[in-house]
C-alpha cells in the first residue's frame, strides 16, 4: 500500500497545531503531532484527529445540493450558479442591496478564503452583514479602537515571558487561547510556575486551567468589572504605579483616579463575590510582579459588561508598566503586517442601526442579536434572501429560537457549508467546500494574535476532485453572480478567470514577500512562502517585540486611559449598583454561564464519533449544594428555564463551580428534523442559546451577554 506522510495543521481551533498526517491510499490512518512545529511543537489535543474523520465523514457534502419541496437533491455547480445568481439579482433589483443579508461563521477566519467572503460582502454593498464576531471578541476590539486607535490592536498576552499570568474568563487549558494563539496553553503554563511566576485564575468555576495555577478566584458571573475597578483603585490609593512612566505612554491618568476613586475594594467585594482582602493582594501582587499580564477571553467578553472589562484588562496592564513590554501584553509582528495599518481602517460606529434602532454598526457590521428580527419583522429594509458561510448560528447565537421560523421564511437563502445543519437545512441551495485535507493554505491571521511570530504553511494531504471547489472559488462565482449590473459587461467567465490568477495563497506569497520580513525588503535572505512550505514546521520569526509606538493610532499617540464613553458606562454601572434587582428576582435564581469541551467545538464537531463517545456532555454543571437544596441527583434529566426559554438537559453535579452558578456547553441541539449529522443526531443534546435574552447585549460593542443569564432548574 502506498504510504505517506504530510505536514500541515489542524485547522479546528485558533492553535493551528502542526499535525503530521499519515495516509494509506486514500484513507487517513493516523494524525500526529509535528514535533518541528515551531509554534506548537509536537503538541496536539484530541480533536486533531477529526481532522481524519471530518474528511472521511459520508454525512459530508461532496456536490451542491439544491431544496426540493422539504428534501435536498444534488445539483451541478453550473445550474446551482446560474439560479443562485437569477435569484439574488432579482431581490437586489426588487428590494434593494439591503434585502440579501450574510452571516459568516467562526471555520470562515481558519483559511484565507475567507478574503474572498470579505470581498463578496463589499460587492453585496449590504448593511444587514453579520458575523460570530458579535457573540465573540467584538468588545476586545471595541476596546482597542478606543484605546489605540485600531481595533486590530488587541494585545497578546506575551505568556511564554510572564512572571505573573492571571487569566479571566478563558479556559486555554482546554481552548488552547484565542487572541492569543497558545497551542499546548498547559505546558505554557506549567513553565510559568517552573520559573518561579505565578498563575492566577479568576474564574466562577475552578476550570482545568485553573488547576493548574497558584491561585484561583471564584468571582461571580459578570463581577470582573468590578473586582478590575477595585483592582485599580488599590494600584492608584496606594501609589503602586509607576505614575511619570504611566504618563509618558497614556492620557487620562488623572481621569483614571477619578472614575475608580470610589470603587474601594470594600465597595466593590460583595459585586465581584470577591471579598476585599483578596482583591487587596491581590492588586499589591500584581504591583510586585516583575512582570504580569492579565489576559482575558470569552468569559468577560459576553456579557453586558464585556468591553468595559476589557477596557480595565488593558488598563491595568497600562499603569502596572505591562503595555508593550516582554512578560505583558504586547503586539505580534506578523508576516503580513495587518497591525500597522489597522489605524487607517474606517470603524464607522453607528453608521447604521438595524430597523428598532438598538443595535449600532461597528466596522459595517451589526450585531448578530438583531439578526431574526431584520428578517421576521417585515417593512421596507427588511430581509428577504440570506448567505451564511461557515457558520451555524441557529445554535450559535441567541434569538428566542426565532431564526428557524425566520430563515424558513426567507424568499432564497444560500448556504456555503459542507454539512447539512440546523441552519442549512433551511437553505434553497448548500454549497460545499473540499474538505480541510483537499486545500493548501497560508493562514495570515492568527500570525496577527499568535504568542511568537511565525509564518506557516497548510499543505494539501488530499488532491480534491476535479469538481471540487474551495471556498474563495464558491465566493468567487458567487461575486460574478452578484456583480452590479452595471459592471456585468464583463463577462462571467472573464472574471473568474481573473479570480483564479488571484487564488488566496497567490495573494499570502504576494502579501508575505512585501512584510516586514519579505524578500522585497530584506532581499534574498528574507521570508517567502516558499520558504515556510519548504520547511518541514514554518519558520519562526522570534518572541514579540515592543513596538506599539509604530502601530498606534490615536490622535497624540498615547494610549487614551480613559475613553469618554467608557467612563461613562462605568458611571450608570456604579449608579445602577444601587437599585440593582435582588438576586433571584421573577424565581430564576441560578445564574447561567458557558464551557467548553475538550472534544468539543462550538456546534461541527459532534458528528465525529470519536468527539462524542462516552459520557453525555451537554449538562448542567451545578454545585452540590445547589442540587441538595432542590432535591436533584447527579445524572437526573432536569428542566432549565429563564424568561427566554427551557430546556432539558442532565444534571451533573460538581463542587468545582461556585454555588448559585450552573454552566451548560454552547453547539448543541441537534435533534432538529431533517439534520444531515446522523451521528450527532443520535446524541443531539440541547440549544442553550434558547435560554439567552438576545437583547441582552454589551452596549458598546453589541456583543450577546450569554455568560450571566439567570435561570431556575428543576427535575423532570
Ligand atoms: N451560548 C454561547 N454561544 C456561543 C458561544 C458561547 O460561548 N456560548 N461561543 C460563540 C463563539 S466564540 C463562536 S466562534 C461561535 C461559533 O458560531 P458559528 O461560527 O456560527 O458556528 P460554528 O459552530 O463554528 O459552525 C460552523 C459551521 O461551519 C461549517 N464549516 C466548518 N468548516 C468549514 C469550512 O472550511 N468552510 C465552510 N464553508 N464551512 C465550514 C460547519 O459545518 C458548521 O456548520 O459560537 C458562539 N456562540
Ligand atoms: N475544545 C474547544 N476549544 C475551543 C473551542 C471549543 O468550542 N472547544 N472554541 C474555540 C473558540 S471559537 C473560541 S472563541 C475559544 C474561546 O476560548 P476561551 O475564552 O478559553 O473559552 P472558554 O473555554 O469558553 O472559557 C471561558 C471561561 O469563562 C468563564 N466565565 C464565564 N463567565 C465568566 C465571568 O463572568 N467571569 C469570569 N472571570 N469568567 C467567566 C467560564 O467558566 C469559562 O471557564 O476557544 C476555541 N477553542
Ligand atoms: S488545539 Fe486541538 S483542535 Fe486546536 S488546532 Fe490544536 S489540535 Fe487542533
Ligand atoms: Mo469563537
Amino acid at each position: 500500500m502506498n504510504t505517506r506522510t504530510v505536514s500541515r495543521q489542524c485547522t479546528l481551533c485558533e492553535a493551528h497545531c502542526g499535525i503530521r498526517v499519515t495516509v494509506e491510499g486514500d484513507q487517513v490512518v493516523r494524525i500526529e503531532g509535528n514535533p518541528d512545529d515551531v509554534l506548537s511543537q509536537g503538541y496536539i489535543c484530541p480533536k486533531a484527529t477529526a481532522m481524519g474523520a471530518l474528511h472521511h465523514d459520508p454525512d459530508r457534502l461532496r456536490t451542491p445540493m439544491r431544496r426540493v419541496g422539504d428534501r435536498f437533491e444534488p445539483v451541478g455547480w453550473d445550474q446551482a450558479f446560474a439560479e443562485i445568481g437569477r435569484r439574488l439579482r432579482d431581490i437586489q433589483r426588487d428590494h434593494g442591496r439591503s434585502a440579501i443579508g450574510m452571516y459568516l461563521g467562526n471555520p470562515a477566519a481558519h483559511s484565507s478564503s475567507v478574503i474572498y467572503g470579505g470581498l463578496l460582502r463589499a460587492v453585496l454593498g449590504t448593511r444587514n452583514f453579520y458575523s460570530a464576531s458579535s457573540i465573540d471578541q467584538l468588545p476586545q476590539e471595541f476596546a482597542a479602537w478606543r484605546m489605540f486607535g485600531s481595533n486590530v490592536l488587541m494585545p497578546i498576552a506575551d505568556i511564554d515571558r510572564t512572571d505573573r499570568l492571571v487569566i479571566l474568563g478563558a479556559n486555554p487549558a482546554v481552548s488552547n487561547g484565542s487572541v492569543t494563539t497558545m497551542p499546548n496553553a498547559r505546558a505554557r503554563m506549567k513553565r510559568v510556575r517552573e520559573r518561579r511566576g505565578s498563575v492566577v485564575v479568576i474564574d466562577p468555576r475552578r476550570t482545568e486551567t485553573a488547576r493548574l495555577a497558584d491561585q484561583h478566584i471564584a468571582v461571580i458571573p459578570g463581577g470582573d468589572v468590578y473586582l478590575l475597578l477595585a483592582v485599580l483603585n488599590v494600584l492608584v490609593a496606594e501609589k503602586l504605579c509607576d505614575e511619570p512612566g504611566v504618563r509618558a505612554q497614556c492620557s487620562g491618568w488623572d481621569e483614571l483616579a477619578d472614575t475608580v476613586s470610589a470603587c474601594t475594594p470594600e465597595a466593590m467585594a460583595p459585586h465581584a463575590g470577591v471579598d476585599a482582602e483578596t482583591i487587596r493582594a491581590f492588586a499589591r501582587d500584581h504591583a510586585a510582579a516583575r512582570s504580569a499580564v492579565l489576559y482575558a477571553r470569552i468569559g468577560v467578553c459576553q456579557q453586558v459588561t464585556g468591553t468595559l472589562t476589557h477596557w480595565l484588562v488593558n488598563t491595568i496592564n497600562a499603569v502596572t508598566g505591562n503595555l508593550d513590554r516582554p512578560g505583558g501584553q504586547m503586539f505580534a509582528t506578523a508576516p503580513v503586517d495587518v497591525a500597522r495599518y489597522g489605524k487607517h481602517l474606517p470603524m464607522a460606529h453607528g453608521a447604521w442601526t438595524d430597523r428598532s434602532g438598538r443595535y449600532k454598526s461597528f466596522r459595517s457590521e451589526l450585531p448578530v442579536a438583531a439578526l431574526a428580527d431584520e428578517i421576521l419583522t417585515e417593512g421596507p429594509g427588511q430581509i428577504r434572501a440570506m448567505i451564511t458561510y461557515a457558520g451555524n448560528p441557529v445554535l450559535s447565537t441567541p434569538q428566542r429560537g426565532r431564526l428557524t421560523a425566520a430563515l424558513e421564511s426567507l424568499d432564497f437563502f444560500v448556504a456555503v457549508d459542507m454539512y447539512i445543519t440546523e441552519t442549512t437545512r433551511h437553505a434553497d441551495f448548500v454549497l460545499p467546500p473540499v474538505s480541510q485535507l483537499e486545500r493548501e493554505d497560508v493562514n495570515l491571521l492568527f500570525p496577527v494574535f499568535s504568542v511568537r511570530n511565525n509564518l506557516r504553511f497548510d499543505a494539501k494531504v488530499f488532491e480534491p476532485p476535479a469538481d471540487g471547489l474551495e471556498d474563495w472559488q464558491i465566493m468567487a462565482r458567487l461575486i460574478t453572480e452578484v456583480v452590479p449590473l452595471r459592471a456585468r459587461r464583463i463577462s462571467g467567465r472573464a472574471l473568474n478567470a481573473v479570480f483564479e490568477r488571484l487564488s488566496p495563497t497567490r495573494l499570502a506569497a504576494l502579501g508575505v514577500a512585501a512584510g516586514p520580513y519579505g524578500v522585497l525588503r530584506k532581499g534574498r535572505h528574507g521570508l517567502t512562502v516558499a520558504k515556510a512550505r519548504a520547511s518541514a514546521g514554518g519558520v519562526d520569526l522570534g518572541p514579540l517585540r515592543s513596538r506599539l509606538r509604530h502601530l498606534i493610532g490615536t490622535e497624540d499617540g498615547k494610549v487614551v486611559l480613559v475613553p469618554k464613553d467608557f467612563r461613562e458606562g462605568i458611571a450608570k454601572l456604579l449608579a445602577d449598583l444601587a437599585d440593582a434587582p435582588p438576586a433571584g428576582a421573577d424565581g430564576y435564581d441560578l445564574r447561567l454561564i458557558g464551557r467548553r469541551h475538550l472534544r468539543s467545538n462550538n456546534s461541527w464537531l459532534h458528528n465525529v464519533p470519536a468527539m462524542v463517545k462516552g459520557k453525555d456532555r451537554c449538562t448542567v454543571l451545578m454545585h452540590p449544594a445547589d442540587a441538595g437544596e432542590r432535591g436533584l441527583a447527579d445524572g437526573e434529566p432536569v428542566t432549565v428555564s429563564s424568561a427566554s426559554g427551557s430546556i432539558r438537559v442532565r444534571l451533573e453535579v460538581g463542587d468545582e463551580i461556585r454555588p448559585g452558578t450552573v454552566a451548560i456547553p454552547h453547539g448543541w441541539g441537534h435533534g432538529e428534523p431533517g439534520v444531515g449529522w446522523t451521528v450527532a443526531a443520535e446524541r443531539p443534546g440541547a440549544n442553550v442559546n434558547l435560554l439567552h435574552d438576545p437583547a441582552l447585549v454589551d452596549p458598546l460593542s453589541g456583543t450577546s451577554a450569554v455568560n450571566n443569564t439567570w435561570v431556575s432548574v428543576r427535575a423532570g
